[in-house]
């Protein structure tokens, strides 16, 4: 086991169905990531399995009670490595914004536990206590925290020796050099009409790196201005681009 995900949530198998396919699936069935998930109403302390209320100071919808998140907390707690206490994620778009950067530094980590928030929130005392990393997935509000956690952990699993079938970790990057990737083709040569690019079927390696590389930085250019100035052009590049 390369790395292992516990997720505490109402919804367990939200996360369940959310990751059991395609390739994270498939590094669950060969032991390279474990997934372990939670289910925080299992915690719960009322005879009818209740995990909510209402806010203190009034205000619209219900708030998620500290003692079943800290129950279920404490049920993994005694399950993890001697010594170290792993990072306790809570997804909430008051996090800091998720990118490949935060992917790479959690990827380091050997176990890794989240926590999905529903309704209008957790009671703050329980985060106080147990909440290492605030992490949000963009600028946008969701009904709970779980499609968040499972977009944090497919992109930091990609990044876990093994995961992909690709055996170059220079394809892992993804984000080559800050630029987005290069256009794709595949056959047949003509599709309606439109031919595959003249240069990608030359056989001229050295022609259709040159020619992918440009792709990536106008692509970058026109459609995320915004990265370029965090991309490594060389000043040749940069002078061609006007920047
Ligand atoms: Cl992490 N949680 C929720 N509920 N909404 C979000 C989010 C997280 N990130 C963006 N929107």
């Amino acid at each position: 086991i390369e790395m292992k995900y516990h997720v505490l949530t109402l919804f367990p198998e939200m996360i369940e169905q959310g990751l059991n396919t395609s390739i994270i699936g498939r590094a669950i069935e060969k032991e390279i990531i474990e997934l372990n998930t939670v289910d925080i109403r299992d915690y719960s302390v009322n005879k009818h399995k209740k995990v909510d209320d209402y806010p203190y100071g009034g205000g619209a919808g219900m708030v998620m009670q500290a003692e079943p998140v800290y129950r279920a907390y404490q049920s993994i707690a005694g399950t993890t490595q001697k010594d170290k206490k792993p990072r306790v994620v809570f997804l909430t778009p008051q996090g800091r914004v998720f990118n490949q950067s935060i992917a790479k530094e959690l990827a380091a980590e050997e176990e890794l536990i989240f926590l999905c928030g529903h309704y209008e929130g957790i009671d703050e005392r329980v985060l106080e206590m147990i909440v290492t990393d605030n992490l949000s997935i963009g600028d946008y509000v969701l009904t709970g925290g779980e499609l968040a956690a499972m977009v944090v952990i497919d992109a930091v699993s990609r990044l876990v020796p093994g995961v992909l079938n690709n055996d170059v970790s220079a394809e892992i990057e993804s984000f080559h050099d800050n630029l987005l990737e290069y256009p794709q083709y595949t056959r047949p040569e003509e599709f309606e009409g439109r031919k595959v690019p003249e240069v990608l079927l030359s056989g001229h390696h050295q022609k259709i790196e040159q020619w992918r590389r440009m792709q990536s930085i106008q692509r970058t250019a026109t459609r995320r201005p915004d990265l370029i100035k965090d991309a490594s052009l060389t000043e040749k590049e940069k002078k061609e681009l006007g920047l």
